[in-house]
Order: C-alpha cells, then structure tokens, then sequence
C-alpha cells in the first residue's frame, strides 16, 4: 500500500528521465491511424485531439513531422456558417471549447487566415449572458470554462473588445470560494482545472491582483502527494494531467517554487509508457494524447531543457505567443 490511501507508488520498473523520441513517434503514429478504434471513440472531441498533439509535437520541436494542410482544411470543414462557432468535427454541432482549440491550432501553424474571424467572434459575444458569464453553446450550460475559452480565444484574435470584459471578471469573481479557490459556478467545490480557467482569465485581463495568492498558493501546493504527483481535489488520485492544471496556476500566482519540483518530476517520468511512447494518468495505465500533451506541459514549465518553453497561460509554445505579441499577467514571487 501507497504512503496515503488516496495515491501510488513509484518503483524502479518506472522510468526516470524523458523518453524524448518516443513521443514524438507516439503522437505523429497516432495521427496516422485514422480506422483505430481509439481514433474513431474520440470524433466528440477531435478538434482538442488535434490542438493536444499538435502542441505536443511543438513542444519536442518536431511540428514539420505533422500534416499542417491536412489540419487546417478540416478545420475549415468544422466552421458552423451560421453561428460562427467551430465544430469537434464534421457532423458535430459547434461549442466553444472547440472554436478555442481551433484558434490556438491555427495561431501556432501561423494560419488564422483559414477561418471566418469575424464569425468567431460574433459567436463568442453571443454566448455571454447579463450577468457576465458564458454559455458554452446555444444549449445554454453556464461554466467557468467557457469564460476561460471566450476570453482566451479573443485575446488570441485580438478582439476582447467584442465582449464586457469587466462583467465577465465580475462573474468569475462570484465563482471564488473562501479557501481561495473557485468552482464552475458561483457555489460550486475548488477544482483545480476551475481555479486554472479563473486565474487564467484574471491573468489575461490584468487582474491577477483580486485573488488571495498566498490561500490559493497553499491550496495548490496541498494538492501533491507523497509519490510527488498532483490531484485535483482532496481526497482524489494524483494524475498527470493536474500536473498541469496546478503548475500552471501557481506559475501565473508566482509560486511554482512552493511544490517540490524534484518528487513531481519524478512523478511525470513515472507515468512515460517506455514501449509506446506518451503519457498516462498514473504509472502502469493506458497512455492518450491528453496525458501526453499535460506531461509535457508540466516539465516544460518545470524547466525541461529539451522541451520548448509553454506559456502559462494559454498552454501554447511561448514563441508563438511572441510572434503573435500576446502576452498575459504573472505574479512576481
Ligand atoms: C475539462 C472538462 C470538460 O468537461 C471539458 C473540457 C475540459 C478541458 C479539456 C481540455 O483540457 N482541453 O484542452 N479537457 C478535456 O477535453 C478532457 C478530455 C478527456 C476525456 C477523457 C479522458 C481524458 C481526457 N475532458 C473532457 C475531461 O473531462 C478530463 C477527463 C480526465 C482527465 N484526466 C482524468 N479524467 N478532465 C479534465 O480535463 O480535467 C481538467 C479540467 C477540469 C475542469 C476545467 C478545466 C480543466
Ligand atoms: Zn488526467
């Protein structure tokens, strides 16, 4: 048994530093295999399937090995005409979580050209509601997500102009719980994907001075385990991906140096699978595109010299972000 009933050991069967090839030939092979089973079960979500591998690959330095025409003309097949809103894939309907990951693809293949922006845009204004929040597609489910994706995806394009900005920190504001962090909606548990999307969109619109960022450091640093690695909650498994989620946060908040860098790299090695390639949740389970992209992210933002730098903020390689001269807040430590 783990050192904690909620976590899990790291043996010497695991791996121990980046399996750098490996993952390149794991994500370029996975978009190759268009009939695997795996590819088929993911359609609902296809267009964050592109943007994970796609940022992946970056990452390793290895964005020529990937078909970018291919890419960005089903891209352009996802754009719904009439909303303006973007599509997980064909025959899918438009949300805003997927109008995000097609920004962000196409930011980092230097192709924005490809859409219709000023659709995007009319889309994203037409999901906020009066009092500040989002909708995440013209169902109407209101999440703190979606604030993130609205203002994310405009800052990109340049356009937060096209929203109430001020509105729309008020509504996160109202999400904020009294241990410091935030939830979906007004009401709801600290989670730590949340807290990423609430400091995220405080970050990107120069607020970051409105949370408590010594409560809400202690919350995201209590998030590691004995094994090293991150839940994202109290009482739940460590996994991979809140590597990110966590790191992330704390980076914008300027704390990063508050979790033990040393035990979480240690941790993120552990999960590498040596015959596939990739990343999984936890040591010993099954890898995806996800859990490889987070894994990444998270030693990129631990200083990996062999990966390319993350931003933060809209987990995209920060040249990119130069190039496009978009830029976010962080706190200084
Ligand atoms: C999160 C939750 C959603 O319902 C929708 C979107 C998100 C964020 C989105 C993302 O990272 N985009 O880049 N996450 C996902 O697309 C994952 C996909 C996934 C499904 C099943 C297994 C692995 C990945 N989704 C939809 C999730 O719900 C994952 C599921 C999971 C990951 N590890 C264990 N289970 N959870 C997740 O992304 O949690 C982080 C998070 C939660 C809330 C807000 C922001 C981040
Ligand atoms: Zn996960």
């Amino acid at each position: 048994m783990a050192q904690h009933p909620k976590d899990v050991v790291i043996t010497d069967e695991h791996p121990k530093s980046l399996l750098f090839e490996k993952h390149a030939e794991y994500i370029v092979g996975y978009s190759k295999k268009k009939n695997d089973f795996e590819y088929t079960m993911t359609e609902h979500f296809r267009m964050s399937g592109i943007y994970w591998g796609i940022t992946a690959i970056d990452l390793l330095g290895q964005l020529d090995s990937m078909d970018s025409g291919e890419i960005i003309a089903f891209i352009k097949s996802c754009q719904d005409t009439t909303s303006g809103g973007v599509a997980p894939s064909l025959n899918h309907d438009p949300h805003i979580l997927y109008t995000l990951s097609a920004v962000q693809i196409l930011t980092i293949l230097d192709s924005l050209d490809t859409l219709d922006i000023e659709g995007i845009v009319k889309y994203i204004a037409s999901l906020q509601k009066s009092d500040g929040s989002f909708a995440g597609d013209k169902w109407g489910e209101v999440d703190t997500r979606f604030s993130f994706c609205a203002v994310a995806c405009l800052a990109l394009l340049k356009r937060l102009d096209a929203i109430n900005v001020d509105k729309a920190i008020e509504f996160v504001m109202c999400c904020q719980n009294v241990d410091g962090g935030f939830g979906t909606r007004p009401g709801s548990e600290s989670h730590a994907g949340q807290i990423y999307c609430c400091v995220g969109l405080l970050s990107i619109t120069g607020r970051l001075h409105l949370v408590n960022a010594d409560l809400l450091g202690w919350w995201l640093c209590e998030r590691q385990l004995p094994s090293g690695g991150l839940n994202g909650r109290p009482e739940k498994l460590p996994d991979v991906c809140y590597s990110w989620w966590v790191l992330a946060s704390l980076t914008m908040l300027g704390r990063l140096h508050w979790i033990n860098a040393d035990k979480m790299k240690t941790f993120i090695f552990a999960t590498q699978d040596p015959e596939t390639g990739g990343f999984t949740d936890r040591p010993g389970d099954v890898v995806d595109l996800y859990h490889t992209l987070f894994g990444l992210a998270g030693l990129s933002l631990l200083g990996e010299e062999s990966l390319k730098m993350i931003n933060p903020v809209f987990c995209m390689p920060q040249y990119t972000l130069d190039r496009i001269k978009v830029s976010a807040q962080v706190l200084s430590t």
